[in-house]
């Protein structure tokens, strides 16, 4: 047989790359065709899952082999072998036969799975003994105000074989780290992630297997606060959870080449000391004396008598699952920009970004120099840090030097949003070089690139980028750096398409769509947040955290998000009671199809222009928006329920749509297509959530138009309505329009920010004017995402690289950029479920020159924007002669065909509308 001119590559178990520990019994598996050949398609696969790489090797597929199945499908395919027990070794590979009848056969790759059953766990719950703060002065006893001193575990074993292979599962209540033979057993940070810990903790497996020695070997842990029992948010008082005892569970399985098993689990007989972290805390920061470093302490051999012994927790009731998305670690290592003098022994280093993380430190000092360590987004006009905005998050590291050479560190158990650092303590000598900053976050793998001829531009997209991976961290976050760092509903809803642009989300959201569901009410109301935290009262005048619309919505937006993005069914299915649960709660509170009851903190177009930060106030656009977005929860269900074949479920969710749609036209829509409410959102809303009758949307765009030029040709939206704002606006015919808006510099526009040197996306239009200096610093992040989902845009209008509103994942898609005054070129890439889309275009005069890449195994429907009579070409041909191009056709202003894999150039004659 002739050697195949494509590859597969890029195989996913449940979005992962090689995933260790899942605990999904049906696991979920994927693969992508690699070519450039036109017409690349796959006609037929064959997977064989086997328990061990020599069976793989002979073709033996012990676990599944699914035979040679005649499909396109190559994303998603149920794992239907035989069941999955715990520990599960699963060595897996696909052949892929493609049109022209070649074969190829990928790599082989695994995953395992962890421990299904609550009986696999031998080990039990430890936690500090109390005697081991009591007896040293320096330690901090926790109190509801104050974080206590983490703990340090420790516990020597002997393997008397040769190891196999061994496995290590690790949780806690709190966060751990956890070392062999006195390293660490990887770069993780902040394990186990955030979850509603009276419902479920995560624990993590890791392939240990190169770490366990023959011979003596030591596991340490250190145990410290984290979500569990520090502070979160903006409570006065720590321990969301009502526990502030920190405990962690640890198992480790050796398996040996004689085929013993040993299990060493956490119990009494592992002893815990204080070590050098005196206190950590997501707001408060880590203080660290390396002075009282125990050298050895996670090594065989250490003397650990003045160690006391563990105690023993219960266990919690909350269920114990797999992580299962991408770890919080470190993605990037900044260098400062600048460092200046502030003082003798104060310094500011300038990042030149902002990021969320911690510093590295890397000085010399002498033995009991302190070094202090504040982080912060800006500087006040005369150059000192400005750290106002974050509330009562002091974000304060400090580290005491032990006088042995270089030192280095980092803090464990916090993390900090910040570009500027004030170092305070080290001669000018010393703090030279001394500072890097780590960028940490959930490392959700990257999936588009965005360019263009507008340096402005290409820095709003990256200032959302960096945004997005300074706020996804563990959950989507609103903000990383005041008291607050919590997973707002409405911030994640808005920004989710955008986000899906920029990096791989999906495993990201569909753990964080586990957090909303856990944190719906019996009544079926989803959250404002999620994890739901135990609500304060007496902040702001704040209701329960619940309800709110285009808020809670999020609990339809993101399964469906998903589905749309990455062809994702099983979200669907899994979150349908609770949506349904929801939308019946929507329909029992509004009986007359406005959404006016139980608005819950009610945030409306939040941070629109003029602001109206208002909770729980009732007005007419509060109650526009709030009927808005449930027409159109209605339509989403419908149309996934149709996906799902719920047959009556769709009837069902379809006379809802109609009802609301009748309601909201009888209260809100005028005769001549005008509004009772008339704001830039307001028309947005009606407009792309099809609230309006066919007749009369033209009118509503004009109107819409009219009050984008009443506003001085500028945006008038909050978090609500600008991700609808540019895709609206070229939808109606008015992409000329969304240029204006997106290519405006003066306040408010997205270009304010970046003409003032923002390296992320604000919260507010507003953060900093030239006019009023920093807005009141009660609410004024500079790192929060919402109001770039214009990233959006970038992707799906200015490049064109589109969803096919009828297909879902990208096996169909579509390609239509939409040229625009001030670009004289554009360029994006987006790593789909069946590869690499590229959409590259160029405008020199009147010729529109486009290279565009469909990924094998896919189809684009493209349009080609042209004005003119010139015909359009691909490749030096007329369309029509082109091979893998057909269904031709013509739309005014553009020329429309349907191509197959396989990259094209197409040169058209286009000039821009005159108006
Ligand atoms: C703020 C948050 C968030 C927003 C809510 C309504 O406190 O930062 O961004 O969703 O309010």
């Amino acid at each position: 047989m002739k050697s195949p001119s494509f590859r597969v590559g890029r195989l996913r178990c449940d979005y992962l790359d090689q995933p260790l520990g899942l605990d999904e019994r049906v696991p979920r598996l994927s693969w992508q065709m690699e070519s450039k050949r036109r017409g690349a398609r796959q006609t037929a696969y064959r997977i064989l899952v086997a328990s061990s790489p020599e069976l793989l090797a002979q073709g033996q597929g012990d676990r599944w082999d699914s035979g040679l199945v005649e499909s396109d499908q190559s994303n998603q395919i149920d794992y239907a072998g035989r069941p999955l027990d715990s520990r599960a070794l699963c060595y897996w590979q696909v052949s892929v036969t493609d049109e022209l009848g070649s074969v190829a056969v990928s790599a082989p790759t695994r995953w395992t799975m962890g421990l299904l059953n609550r009986s696999d766990w031998t080990a039990e719950w430890i936690a500090a003994d109390p005697a081991a703060l009591e007896r040293d002065a320096w330690a901090k006893v926790p109190t509801l105000k104050q974080p206590g001193t983490p703990g340090w575990f420790r516990k020597e074993f002997t393997v008397d074989g040769e190891v196999r292979q061994a496995t290590l599962y690790v949780s806690a209540r709190g966060l751990v780290e956890v070392s062999l033979g006195g390293q660490r057993i990887s770069p993780d940070a902040l394990v186990p992630e955030w979850t509603d810990y009276h419902r479920r903790i995560h624990y993590r497996t890791y392939d240990v297997s190169e770490r366990v020695q023959t011979g003596a070997n030591a596991i340490g842990a250190v145990l410290g606060d984290g979500w569990w029992s520090g502070f979160v948010g903006w409570q006065e008082t720590r321990g969301r959870y009502g526990d502030l005892t920190n405990s962690l569970m640890v198992q480790l399985e050796v398996e040996l080449t004689d085929g013993r098993l040993l299990t060493i689990g956490s119990d009494r007989s592992w002893r815990m000391d204080i070590g050098p972290i005196q206190t950590s805390d997501f707001m408060r920061g880590e203080a660290y004396d390396a002075r009282r470093e125990q050298a050895g302490w996670n090594r065989p051999g250490f003397d650990d008598r003045h160690w006391l012994p563990a105690r023993v927790v219960a266990a919690p009731k909350a269920l114990l699952v797999a992580q299962r998305s991408a770890a919080v670690g470190v993605e990037s290592m900044l260098e400062p920009v600048s460092m200046t003098k502030l003082g003798p022994k104060q310094f500011i280093f300038d990042l030149g970004q902002n990021i969320t993380g911690w510093v590295h430190l890397q000085a010399k000092a002498k033995a009991g120099t302190t070094v202090t360590i504040r982080h912060g987004e800006r500087l006040n006009p005369d150059g000192t840090l400005y750290t106002s905005n974050l509330r009562t998050a002091t974000s304060t590291d400090t580290y005491v030097f032990k006088g042995e050479g270089t030192e280095v560190w980092e803090p464990r158990f916090t993390f900090h949003g910040f570009q500027y650092v004030e170092l305070v303590g080290l001669t000018e000598a010393a703090a030279g070089g001394a500072v890097l900053g780590c960028a940490a976050g959930s490392i959700c793998p990257p999936a588009g690139t965005f360019n263009c001829s507008h340096a402005g531009v290409n820095r709003l997209w990256l200032n959302g980028l960096w945004s997005q991976r300074d706020n996804f961290l563990s959950v989507p976050t609103d903000c990383p750096q005041r008291d607050e760092r919590l997973g707002w509903t409405g911030d994640a809803q808005v920004f989710l398409r955008t986000a899906t642009y920029n990096r791989d989300v999906a495993g990201f959201f569909t753990k964080w769509m586990i957090d909303v569901e856990d944190a719906q009410t019996p009544a079926g109301i989803f959250p404002d947040v999620a994890p739901r935290v135990k609500e304060d009262k007496n902040f702001m005048g704040l209701d329960d955290l619940g309800g709110a619309a285009g808020w809670a919505d999020a609990g339809i937006i993101v399964p469906w998000t998903l589905w749309r993005v990455y062809g994702d069914r099983r979200m669907m299915a899994r979150h349908w009671p609770a949506m349904t649960k929801w939308l019946n709660y929507l329909e029992r509170t509004n009986p007359d199809g406005i959404r006016r009851r139980k608005l819950g903190n009610n945030y409306g177009d939040w941070l629109c222009i003029p602001t109206d930060t208002t909770f729980r106030t009732h007005s007419p656009m509060k109650c526009l928006l709030a009927t808005a977005y449930w027409a159109d929860d209605a339509a989403k269900m419908e149309r996934m329920a149709r996906e799902l074949g719920k047959k009556a479920d769709e009837r069902r969710f379809r006379a809802m749509f109609l009802r609301v749609r009748r309601a909201f036209q009888k209260t809100y829509v005028l005769d001549n297509g005008r509004l009772s409410v008339e704001t830039q959102t307001a028309y947005l809303l009606a407009l792309g959530m099809n609230l309006l009758p066919e007749a009369l949307r033209s009118a509503a765009a004009e109107r819409l138009v009219e009050l984008i030029r009443d506003a001085g040709w500028h945006l008038s939206t909050g978090f609500i309505g600008v991700s609808q704002l540019n895709p609206i606006l070229t939808q109606v015919g008015r992409a000329d329009l969304a240029y204006r808006l997106l290519l405006e510099d003066t306040y408010p526009s997205w270009l304010y920010p970046v003409k003032h040197g923002a390296t992320t996306i604000w919260e507010r239009w507003d953060g900093w004017t030239a006019k009023d200096g920093f807005y009141d610093v009660w609410m004024n992040s500079f790192n929060h995402y919402s109001l770039g989902s214009v990233g959006e845009w970038l992707f799906r209008h200015v490049a064109g690289i589109e969803l096919d509103p009828d297909a879902p994942g990208f096996n169909r898609f579509v390609l239509k950029p939409y040229p625009g005054k001030g670009l004289s070129r554009a360029q994006a890439t987006f790593q789909s479920s069946q590869g690499e889309i590229s959409s590259s275009w160029r405008l020199s005069g009147d010729t529109f020159s486009w290279e565009v890449v469909v990924p094998p195994n896919s189809s684009a429907l493209i349009s080609i924007p042209t004005t003119g009579k010139a015909p359009v070409t691909e490749g030096g041909r007329p369309l029509r002669r082109s091979p893998g191009l057909r269904s031709f056709g013509r739309e005014e202003g553009w020329a429309v065909c349907r191509a197959g894999p396989g990259t094209y150039k197409f040169r058209s004659t286009w000039k821009h509308p005159v108006r």
